[in-house]
Formats: C-alpha cells, structure tokens, sequence
C-alpha cells in the first residue's frame, strides 16, 4: 500500500495532549484580539444545540497576528465540559485534564460563508481556554453562567446583553499558548483549524461549573426522558508528525 493510502498516518485531528517540552517558536507573539475590550453594539444569543451552549456574538470582532496566516473573524464561542465530579476540558496537558475548556470560533474573513472556510486547510481558528474551579464566584462569566436556565433544553435560545469578551479571559500571560494544526471536535470534524491554546486558565466557582453539569440537558423539553449535558468532549488524538508549538515566555 502507498504511504498516501494510509489516512491514519496522514490525519490530524484534534484534540490533542500537550506539553511543556514541545518546540518553543520565539517568533510567536499575543494575538490581536480586535474588538474585544469594547461592548458590542450587536444581537447576541445564547443557544443550547444538544451539544454544547453556543454564544453567538455578533460582528465585530476579529482575531490576527501570533502566527496566524490571516484576519479571521469571531463567530461564536461555546463550552465543553464533565460531569458530577469528572473533568471534561478537550485538550490535556501533561495528560491533564481541566475542568472546562472555552473555545472562541473564528472564522478567515475573506471566505462568505462556513462552507468555504471548510474548504480552506486554515479556514477556522480557534482560540482554547482551559477553565479551572476555585471558591469565589466569577462575575464576568455570570453573563453565561446566570443564562444557563434559559437555555436548559436542546433548541432553546436566549437574547445575551453584550459584554466585552476580554472580560472572560485571562488578565495575564496572554502570550503564552500552544499552537498547532487540528480539526473541529465535533462532526464534520474539519481539518481546517488553527488552534491556538492558551497556557493561562479562566477561574470560575464550583457553583458556576455546576450550572454547567447540571442545568443544561442534550433534550427537547417535552422528551419523554431528560439527559444531562455531561462529558461533551471528544479524546485525544495522536500528534503524528505534527510540530506543536509553545509560544516565547
Ligand atoms: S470546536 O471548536 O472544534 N469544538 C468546533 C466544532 C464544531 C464547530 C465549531 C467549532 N462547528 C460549526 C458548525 C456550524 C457553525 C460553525 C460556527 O461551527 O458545524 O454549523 O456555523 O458557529
Ligand atoms: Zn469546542
């Protein structure tokens, strides 16, 4: 069999298990997060797809810079997540795994529309914050965590007042982040992304990670059965040949 017949060898999926140890690239600099510190003028909502809650934010913003091919802007971000007690972050570190990961959705600007961005090797980027679980309330992640109610069952959505996305992330250390070429988590699992994961966690509280596990189902309202929303990550996959790349600092 040719090496080009064999797609496993060839695949790269994500997520993927990172280390400190990968290739550092001196030459990768923070991102410009455009628009970001600004309250958007925009509709947004919240809506819950069965999979995840998705926060579809609206013009506005874009991200480029740190290495990226491109200007690509933001579309939407959304949550993966445990259950009761079990981790549930995408992305390990050291085989780590967190207690959440935030993925922020963008898309290269020069395509129209979705369809020919997944025709592009980097048509997506996505930015990946891991969140981790401290005793004090998070009062900027309140303006997702307090919506989770509205959006309990699969199909619902919720009007979001905009807020500045920037207020989620991270304060510090933004220049740290891993770097590397994926695919989307979920179906159609594009190989199409450039992921960028960040070294530094989001905190939340205990109680706000709980409305995750807890207040959000993978049902319609009328379903004969609820089902929590729970452990909506997908494994690990192999790194392959693929260069990983830890960013300076
Ligand atoms: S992820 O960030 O790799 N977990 C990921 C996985 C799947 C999508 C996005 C990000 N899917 C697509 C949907 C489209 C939608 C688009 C942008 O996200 O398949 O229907 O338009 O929101
Ligand atoms: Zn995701």
């Amino acid at each position: 069999m040719f090496p080009s017949c064999h797609p496993l060898l060839e695949e790269h999926h994500s997520p993927i298990n990172l280390d400190h140890h990968m290739t550092r690239n001196e030459s990768l600099e923070a991102l410009h997060l455009e628009g970001f510190d600004a309250i958007q003028t925009g509709h947004w909502t919240l809506h819950n797809d069965g999979h995840s809650v998705v926060l579809q934010v609206g013009n506005g913003m874009s991200v480029s810079g740190g290495g990226l091919p491109d200007v690509y802007h933001t579309i939407q971000l959304h949550f993966h997540w445990g259950g009761l007690g079990t981790n549930g972050s995408e992305h390990t570190v050291d085989r780590r795994r967190y207690p959440m990961e935030m993925h922020i959705v963008n898309m290269k600007s020069i395509h129209p529309n979705l369809t020919a961005a997944l025709d592009d090797p980097t048509g997506l980027a996505v930015l990946g914050f891991f969140i981790d679980v401290v005793y004090s309330d998070n009062i900027h992640f309140g303006h997702i965590s307090q919506k989770l109610s509205s959006v309990a069952y699969k199909g619902q959505t919720t009007k979001v007042k905009p807020f500045p996305l920037m207020s989620l992330l991270p304060k510090h250390n933004m220049s740290q982040y891993y770097r590397y070429y994926g695919s989307l988590t979920t179906p159609p699992c594009s190989q199409v992304v450039v992921w960028t994961v960040y070294e530094v966690p989001i905190y939340i509280s205990w109680s706000q990670l709980a409305q995750f596990t807890s207040q959000v189902f993978s049902t319609e309202e009328d379903a004969e059965q609820v089902t929590p929303l729970q452990n909506n990550f997908r494994h690990v996959h192999p790194t392959f040949s693929r260069i990983v790349s830890v960013s300076k600092d």
